[in-house]
């Protein structure tokens, strides 16, 4: 028997480790850190990437003053992750299918949802999974719209839609559940047109990412399944809109899915049912990724380039706002769902207990 071993495991190991910087096209100091990528863009898509993030932390703050006024049902706080959803959501066609997950409705607001709609979904109305856009209602079981992602891709190709991807996202924490390998490892075998995004936003509730996983990334966990993977930095909205326009294009050109790891961050609570983020990460943890907050970055090349003011975005601000006013007001219009039809909704013929259950719903109803 020879001395060594005949394999170095932990050569291997190390090696895991030995993976690309993650793609950035503007640093946190609004330094430019590829240029060629940086004038690809016109000044009015500047603007326009900025808009959206704007409009993205004035739904979230809107949204969570509705929450606290008791007016929402469930509610996954965006602020910080606006470059990461709306970088990646702009790079989409109206004809993609979206498969989104809880902290997702500002893209399927995007994608073609309206915001009434949105907050019907937040209080569990049936209307708000009847939205015209072509998405799914977001997915609360984590990793679970993988799966979904795969079975609609493999539809886009039976049904030969050329220039039409699944696209959809989970968490950190659901790159551990295994729907998430499941959906990647069919796309993969079936070479289907999908986008697998992982919003990787440091933590999964109070878990952190370290804690997640072994992985050094979880772009990796694609490399599995045969994807080609990427991290980026989530807090460029540049980057990200690049990255996702690029992946588009190389799955629609029949080359079958990609994954993207973007790096954020989820500046507040898990949700609005009230955790509270100072008992699992301290200020010290928090405080660098504020400071590479998206907002800022794109805010200083546009005032640079004498694109941006204050008074406009305020104004911006104020005009977001009354229109989610305005349509929290239609979603208050809309009569309560009643037990009674969603029982009736669960199956085309009920059990004969659901049938029991219904009158006695109905029954109740009526006085
Ligand atoms: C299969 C499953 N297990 C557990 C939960 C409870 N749960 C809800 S959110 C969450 C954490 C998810 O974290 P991550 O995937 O990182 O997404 P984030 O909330 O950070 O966007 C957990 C464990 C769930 N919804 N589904
Ligand atoms: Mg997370």
């Amino acid at each position: 028997m020879a001395n060594e071993p005949i394999v170095d495991f932990e050569a291997i190991k190390n090696d895991l480790t030995n993976v690309p910087k993650p793609i950035q096209v503007l640093n946190e100091s609004a330094e430019v850190t590829d240029q060629e990528v940086f004038d690809s863009f016109s000044d009015d898509d500047l603007v326009e990437f900025m808009k959206k993030m704007v409009w993205e932390r004035a739904l979230h703050e809107q949204t969570m003053n509705f929450s606290r006024q008791g007016r929402m049902g469930f509610y996954a706080p965006t602020e910080g992750e606006e470059a990461s959803e709306m970088g990646t959501v702009l790079a989409m066609k109206k004809q993609d299918y979206l498969l989104p997950a809880y902290r997702d409705v500002p893209q399927l607001i995007q994608h073609g949802a309206t915001v009434t709609e949105a907050y019907l979904w937040s209080r569990g109305h049936v209307i708000g999974n009847k939205f015209k856009a072509r998405s799914l209602m977001p997915q609360i079981i984590i990793g679970a719209a993988y799966n979904e992602a795969a079975g609609v891709a493999m539809g886009i190709k039976k049904n030969k839609e050329e220039d039409a991807i699944a696209f959809t996202y989970t968490g950190d924490g659901g790159t551990s559940q295994g729907d998430s390998y499941e959906g990647m490892n069919f796309a993969g075998a079936f070479q289907v047109p999908a986008l697998f995004i992982v919003q990787n936003n440091g933590f999964a509730i109070s878990t952190p990412r370290k804690k997640q996983t072994a992985a050094p990334t979880l772009a990796q966990k694609a490399v599995a399944a045969g994807i080609p993977s990427v991290q980026v930095d989530g807090m460029d909205i540049l980057a990200c809109y690049a990255v996702a326009k690029a992946a588009r294009d190389y799955i629609t050109a029949g080359n079958g899915p990609v994954m993207i790891e973007t790096l954020t961050y989820r500046y507040g609570a898990h949700s609005s049912a009230g955790d509270d983020p100072k008992r699992y990460r301290t200020k010290e943890d928090t405080q660098p990724w504020f400071d590479k907050d998206p907002l800022i970055r794109l805010r200083k090349v546009l005032e640079d380039k004498g694109l941006w003011s204050d008074e406009q975005e305020d104004k911006m601000v104020e005009e977001y706002k009354a229109s989610f006013k305005d349509s929290i007001k239609e979603a208050d219009k809309v009569a309560p769902d009643k037990v009674s039809d969603m029982l009736k909704r669960t199956f085309e013929i009920p059990t004969p207990e659901m049938r029991k259950e219904i009158e006695k719903f109905v029954e109740k109803e009526s006085k």
